[in-house]
């Protein structure tokens, strides 16, 4: 963490509870019922500036349902645990590096083969705990900000870029030309900690579920409040 350099800690989370119980199955048998938002992909994107997500609503059991085809899906669950699925923390542990943080936040994903999200960027440190399936990160360090074309301040959405790290478009994002990219493919027991505003994008390489969590301690959790008192006024949903 002091050096700001992203590492997977391999079986780290061997001993979780999510090991042994998540699968499409139990979602379903726990949660089926329950309504839950996803977002759909648009003309390739995920996100708006301005705007955010596309969010629609679905039900868990029925997107479980669409995923246990094993084939790509333009829908992709990303849900704040502690508001739609509360009881995935009773099957994960708050890893020992993020002890006496006094902001946190948690995020459950699944997504089907080439879920993909945009390439972004997170205030808080983030540690990330793949469960089922493989993923795929493509990270970029901070310092590098200036190559990634970030969208302005006035489209709500600065931490956001509308460069494809997989395949991009160079015409268009000249700057983003020899960026040093990291790969970190991952394996279910992996936690992958991406440091404090790393640029990253991830795509599931197969049917996939995670939960991660961000923590911050000192100065910068007054910045990560305002943010999202920010994001509230300009009803901008991420
Ligand atoms: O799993 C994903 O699609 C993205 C995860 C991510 O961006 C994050 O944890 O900050």
């Amino acid at each position: 963490m002091r050096a700001s350099r992203p590492v997977i800690l391999q079986g780290a989370i061997a001993d979780w509870p999510a090991m042994r119980k998540w699968s499409l199955d139990y979602f379903a048998r726990e949660f089926g019922d329950r309504e839950v938002p996803i977002v759909r992909e648009k003309d390739g994107s995920h996100y708006s500036p301005g705007s955010g997500l596309h969010y629609e609503r679905i039900r868990f059991g029925d997107y479980c349902e669409l995923l246990a085809d094993g084939k790509p899906h333009d829908l992709y669950l990303t849900v704040r645990v502690h508001e739609v699925v509360p009881e995935l923390f009773a099957d994960t542990r708050r890893p020992v590096y993020a002890a006496g943080a006094r902001w946190a936040r948690s995020r459950f994903w699944m997504g089907g083969p080439d879920a993909k999200g945009p390439l972004h960027r997170d205030l808080p440190e983030n540690l990330y705990a793949q469960i089922g399936g493989r993923k795929r990160f493509l990270l970029l360090e901070r310092r590098l900000t200036r190559m990634v074309h970030r969208h302005s301040f006035r489209s709500g959405v600065p931490n956001y870029s509308p460069v494809d790290a997989e395949d991009p478009d160079l015409a268009r994002f000249p700057r983003f030309r020899g960026a040093p990219l990291l790969c970190a493919d991952l394996e279910p027991g992996d936690l992958l900690y991406i440091p404090s505003l790393w640029w990253h994008q991830a795509r599931s390489l197969t049917t996939s579920f995670a939960v991660n969590l961000w923590w911050l301690k000192g100065p910068k959790v007054a910045v990560a409040r305002l943010a999202e008192l920010y994001m509230r006024l300009r009803r901008l949903n991420l």
